[in-house]
């Protein structure tokens, strides 16, 4: 029988590979566990909430049933707020950063950024959703608050990205820059075990993912793509969750697309908190991730929390064909003598 590794036990074990081989961010990765493992809870009970939420009952611990977006983001703030190594929060729920007090005068060495229930209108449908979470280490001097600037950082300065999955089961992946786990939650026992050692993501697979939908409102290169993916007999699954997206393309190989449209000129997805730390694990299990314009999702300046980028990420080989089209069908701007003259 295989020996059961947990979450903690395999964060202490590889806490040597890690360049900073320090305590904080073992303790940290452990809070965002106990973090998921809470959410968990509550995201297995949503079809209950529509009841217990409209007769606005309490639940075990007290707490006012609520949206669950809303009380993900709670529990993941107030287990970093108590873990001492995170020094401030940046959240797809709060419009600006959140200042972390240190703990007996000491500041957290960590910013923390995350979506924390990524996709959360499958919830009504009982679809899944997923978590999104990277670490930076702040840049400013650790004596005094975190500043904006901790926060904006470029996905490759990132010490550590993962995301958990409230699916069939519940799974945290997660990267430090060595490579990508995964590990299952055992409800029996709580705790997250190690069920996918060193992921490795397949160099094509037969599925791309993208919202067919508005097709007519993506660019004419993005339009070839599809139709060479169509043509390729690859299967679309567009989930609407993108860490749910992702962790299919992970283990099955394929590429997720959310290219630019009318509605999103700069596209939907945010860099800080989706786009860099799917980007991060993608990455670091082989894959490649890229905008529409073609530059390294991981190299793109962060110039705002809530920035959006378009992006095209997964397996290799699939990356690269969709580059050949964008380079192939880009159309070039038409000059302003053009223009007039097409009058
Ligand atoms: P659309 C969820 O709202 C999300 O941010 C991602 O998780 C998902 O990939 C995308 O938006 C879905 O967007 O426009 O296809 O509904």
């Amino acid at each position: 029988m295989n020996e059961i590794v947990t979450l903690d036990e395999f964060i202490i074990k590889r806490q040597k590979d890690f360049q900073y081989a320090t305590g904080e961010l073992t303790g940290l990765l452990r809070d965002i566990g106990v973090a998921a493992k809470i959410i968990n809870r509550e995201v297995n009970k949503a079809g209950l909430l529509n009841i217990l939420g409209a007769a606005k009952v309490e639940n075990a611990s007290g707490d006012v049933v609520q949206k669950l977006d809303i009380y993900a983001n709670e529990k993941l703030i107030s287990c970093l707020q108590n873990s001492g190594e995170c020094c401030g929060i940046a959240s797809e729920e709060n419009e600006d950063f959140i200042k972390v007090d240190g703990i007996d005068g000491q500041n957290g060495k960590y910013v923390v950024v995350f979506d924390p229930l990524d996709g959360s209108s499958n919830i009504d449908v009982n679809v899944s959703v997923g978590t999104i979470f990277g670490i930076y280490r702040r840049k400013s001097d650790k004596k005094g608050d975190v500043q904006l600037n901790d926060f904006l950082q470029k996905g490759s300065d990132l010490v550590a990205a993962g995301y958990v999955l409230y699916g069939t089961s519940t799974l945290l992946v997660y990267s430090t820059g060595n490579g990508v786990n995964g590990f299952t939650l055992d409800p029996t026992i709580g705790e997250f075990c190690l069920s996918h050692k060193n992921i490795q993501i397949p160099k094509r697979g037969n599925y791309y993912s993208v919202n067919q939908g508005y097709y007519l409102k993506f660019d004419v290169e993005m339009r070839r793509y599809i139709d060479y993916c169509c043509d390729m007999n690859l299967r679309l699954r567009y989930i609407g969750s993108m860490a749910s997206d992702i962790h299919r393309i992970l283990f099955q190989g394929g590429i997720f697309l959310y290219p630019n449209t009318r509605k999103y000129p700069q596209g939907k997805l945010r860099l800080l908190y989706e786009c860099n730390p799917l980007s991060f694990i993608v990455e670091q299990a082989g894959g490649k991730a890229m905008n529409c314009k073609l530059n390294r999702i991981l190299d793109i300046p962060t110039e705002h929390l809530h920035q959006r980028t378009t992006i095209a990420i997964g397996s290799p080989d699939m990356v690269d064909e969709m580059k050949s089209f964008v380079e192939r069908y880009t159309m070039p701007p038409i000059s302003k003598a053009e223009e007039n003259a097409a009058i």
